[in-house]
């Protein structure tokens, strides 16, 4: 589709109806903490920027021990081993961001042509389903949808149209790509200079990323865009200590399920 179709639909979004508050709290993937869904009538202004953040899945995986054959932690040799996307997110310049706005219910025919990409480069790494923002739960990319999609609509349209847009931007910027290029490369006994991270990725986008780190390891990294994707800077600060770690993929994880279904040994 084109940006021309996007911003049509953007309009039409935009003018078509009012915003109601649900907020989620809790992340999509532990699955351990209660979910706590706090409904209000309150009407959500507009947000003010984007961020997308990325993982880095081994950081990640690290810290859930579950396998199942859902899990981007669980495909043994085909574990990534590169950030992959967990959201496109709208934020607003006070450091908070509106979720679960009005909109279509999460349908995964929607996203079925784009299947396989999300499985490799957009995985749950987590067995539990996630909230969604109906009082239930779902698969990561229903979660992501409802939560963040439904507010980012007024810019990127569509549940279509919101997961084309991230994935285009995950390609455009690949993090993966610079960080290895600079040096950073996965390993379990190096530990990397943050300063050094954020270098890399400044000289190659000039911006400057937020850096999320679990435990002394880099967890997440995002960056943020305006909302005609022009790069600017994130409202939150980064949580890393000077050094940290970018661990290797665990292979040997596995449920013995590949992406395509066959087994992996
Ligand atoms: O950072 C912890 C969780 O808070 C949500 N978050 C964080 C920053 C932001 O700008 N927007 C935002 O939504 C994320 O929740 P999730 O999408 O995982 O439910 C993030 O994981």
């Amino acid at each position: 589709m084109s940006p021309h179709s996007i911003t049509a639909i953007a309009i039409l979004i935009l003018f078509a109806g009012s915003f109601y508050a649900v907020e989620v709290a809790g992340d999509y993937g532990s699955g351990t903490e209660p979910v706590e869904l706090v409904s209000t009538v309150a009407e959500q202004r507009e947000f003010d920027y984007f961020a997308l953040a990325l993982q880095w899945p081994p950081t990640y995986c690290s810290s859930s021990t579950k396998c199942c054959a859902t899990s981007g932690c669980c495909r043994g040799e085909d574990n990534p081993s590169v950030f992959t996307i967990h959201g496109l997110w709208p934020d607003y310049n006070d450091g908070t961001w509106p979720s679960c706005c009005s909109g279509p219910a999460f349908d995964a025919n929607e996203i079925s042509t784009l299947q396989s990409v999300l499985d490799k480069y957009w995985p749950t790494l987590s067995c539990s389903k996630s909230s969604t923002c109906h009082n239930s739960k779902g698969v990561f990319w229903a979660h992501e949808w409802e939560k963040h999609g439904t507010c980012a609509a007024p810019v990127t349209g569509d549940e279509t149209n919101y997961f084309l847009t991230t994935i285009n931007l995950y390609f455009k910027y690949n993090v993966t790509e610079v960080l290895f290029e600079a040096g950073y490369v996965p390993s379990n006994s190096e530990q990397y200079p943050v300063g050094g991270i954020i270098s890399a990725i400044e000289n190659a986008f000039h911006t400057t990323p937020q850096l999320i780190c679990l435990n002394g390891a880099l967890e997440e990294v995002r960056l943020c865009f305006t909302k005609d994707f022009k790069f600017r800077d994130c409202v939150g600060a980064s949580d890393c200590p000077d050094y940290v770690s970018l661990p290797e993929a665990d292979t040997t994880r596995s449920t013995g399920q590949s992406l395509s279904g066959h087994e992996t040994y």
